[in-house]
């Protein structure tokens, strides 16, 4: 690092002091806490997606948002040149970074790190595009990272503005892969794709008529309702109603989204007894994440969730169809096995991982946190990946989309409007439509429209592929959640000792029980889960669970 570069990041830091007696680090989904707290972590992430950017020559993307947390909250998070999360290999430096207590401390951790490799004078200057969600405090933030990315010499920074989290992933990936990257491209590819799968709906499958058929999205206040509305425009054959755009007073992620309806198992604001049966669905604040749901005829509020592990056995059902058809071809020297997978956390129901292994399908278990997911997913031709609370996608391997493609163009000549070019066609544009990056809301909502059409089903249909066991999750508040060490995707405790046993002990007492508990990567707390035969007995399990963690790690205020 030459000594202009030095001085450069010695006077532009020193607008950015870290907050006093705070530490911050690189969670489950990057920086979160309360949004006056992060000017000067983000300034510093802007700094390290601009030497990300030159260490993979590539373009780094670089998000603020804190999701589906409260609207005084903020966050930020790096998106890598394939549109995923930030290296884990990175994550250490993140930490150290954004602790760092004083612009000398700052400049001497990035001399120290960049000697490790990175060309300063490389091919191309850094290059790193930047989104944000609707947070107030986002356009300030911005203006944070912006600094930071200026402080390296020569980085470019690109402002795309207020976009969906996955829009921003997503741009990222196709600006690497030299394809078109624009917000308009973005859509232009969700729609394209969504009407091919539309166009291969076996007619007399189509059960699409009646008012009542309509889609009613809740936006959560965020930035997904009225993006969806844009792609609505170019869309035909959907009908819509979209609710919680955040434009009538209504606050973010309060009382609202995917995260609320996921949790509390109650309508969103907005919805009521008039909805009764009528087929909703919740988008988090920045639209990463999806859950559908139905009110129930009971008075207070109550909803049939059809949560990410739903979408996930939905869309199982759906590739693992075309694949049968596919691997029936008559010509078997021309058909492939695909590996098809799925991956899921500790979180997902017990009922849902059953259902998928009765479809014979390989089911894999990781720790919370979609760079896990995506990572293990991406080890299949297709993986798919869903968090409970609706975050996933479905990966397709760079050699099976290949193949795909020359199948297709095989197909088109040799066997026009057969089932298995309809097939080969529907997993394509599949792929096209579903975001190859992280989780994406909206995609997965065309995925999810589409697939109700074609198989014909409505949502009380597609609730009934299996029974939820009843759950409850909690939160305790430690004094140190670091304390609470897990192995095995989260499901054992190895410290405290003894924690786990007592787990066990509690566990043991219900039927069909099972519960662990971890700490969570986004919040200062130790979240707790249960599920059993009964409501009452998860709730009873979850209490003595949640008690046992307090015992053992004692409350913090
Ligand atoms: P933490 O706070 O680590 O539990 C939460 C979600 C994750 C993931 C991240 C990122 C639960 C139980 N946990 O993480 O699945 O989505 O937020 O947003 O839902
Ligand atoms: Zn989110």
């Amino acid at each position: 690092m030459n000594e202009e570069q030095k001085s450069l990041l010695i006077s532009s830091s020193s607008h950015f002091l870290p907050p006093q007696g705070v530490r911050l680090s690189y969670g489950t989904a990057g920086f979160r806490a309360d949004a006056s707290l992060l000017s000067s972590t983000v300034y510093r992430m802007g700094i390290l997606a601009a030497l990300r950017s030159l260490k993979t020559q590539a373009v780094i993307g670089l998000m603020i948002t804190a999701s589906h947390n409260k609207i005084s909250d903020n966050g930020v998070k790096i998106a890598d040149p394939n549109g995923g999360m930030l290296s884990q290999h990175w994550e250490p430096f993140a930490d150290a970074l954004a602790n760092a207590p004083s612009p000398q401390d700052l400049v001497q951790l990035i001399n120290d790190f960049v000697k490790e490799g990175i060309p300063f004078n490389g091919v191309r200057p850094a290059e790193v595009i930047l989104g944000r969600d609707t947070r107030p405090s986002g356009d300030a933030l911005l203006k944070a990272a912006k600094e930071g990315i200026a402080s390296i010499v020569g980085a470019i920074a690109t402002d795309m503005g207020i976009l969906t989290t996955p829009q921003l992933h997503w741009m990222v990936r196709a600006r690497n892969m030299g394809m078109k990257a624009s917000e308009e491209d973005y859509f232009e590819q969700l729609s394209s794709s969504f009407r091919c799968l539309m166009d291969l709906i076996p007619s007399e499958k189509s059960n699409r008529s009646g008012p009542n058929d309509k889609l009613v999205v809740d936006g959560a206040n965020g930035v997904g309702g009225g993006n969806l509305e844009v792609l609505l425009k170019q869309l035909n054959g959907l009908s819509i109603e979209i609710r919680n755009y955040g434009e009538d007073g209504g606050v973010l992620n309060e009382g609202v989204g995917a995260d609320f309806v996921q949790k509390e198992k109650v309508v969103p604001n907005g919805f009521d007894s008039k909805d009764v049966g009528i087929r909703c669905a919740s988008l988090d604040g920045d639209a990463d994440r999806l859950v559908y749901f139905s009110v129930t005829a009971e008075s207070n509020g109550k909803i049939e969730l059809v949560d990410g592990d739903k979408i996930l056995s939905l869309f199982a059902l759906f590739i693992r169809e075309q694949l049968i058809i596919l691997s029936e071809e008559e010509d078997a020297k021309n058909s492939r096995q695909a590996h098809l997978g799925v991956v899921q956390t500790a979180y997902a129901n017990g009922a849902s991982t059953n259902y998928l292994k009765q479809l014979g399908l390989e089911v894999n278990f990781t720790p919370t946190g979609v760079k896990y997911l995506h990572e293990k997913a991406a080890e299949f031709d297709i993986g798919i990946y869903f968090e409970a609370n609706g975050h996933g996608t479905i990966l397709f391997s760079e050699d099976f989309s290949g193949w795909l493609v020359a199948k297709t163009k095989e197909l088109s000549s040799k066997s026009k409007g057969s089932e298995l070019e309809k097939a080969a066609l529907r997993l394509l544009a599949v792929n096209k439509l579903i975001n190859q990056a992280v989780g994406d809301a909206l995609s997965g909502l065309l995925l999810v429209e589409v697939i109700l059409q074609h198989m014909g089903w409505s949502i009380h249909r597609w609730n009934e592929l299996y029974h939820d066991l009843p759950s409850r999750q909690l939160k305790v508040k430690v004094a140190d959640r670091t304390a609470v060490v897990t192995a095995n995707a989260e499901t054992v405790v190895v410290s405290p000792l003894g924690l786990q046993e007592a787990i066990n002990a509690e566990t043991a007492k219900h039927s069909q029980g099972r519960c662990f508990v971890r700490p969570s990567g986004t919040e200062d707390v130790v979240r707790v889960y249960a599920e059993a035969s009964t409501q009452e007995a998860a709730d009873s399990l979850a209490n003595s669970v949640a008690k046992l963690v307090d015992q053992f790690l004692g409350c913090s205020s």
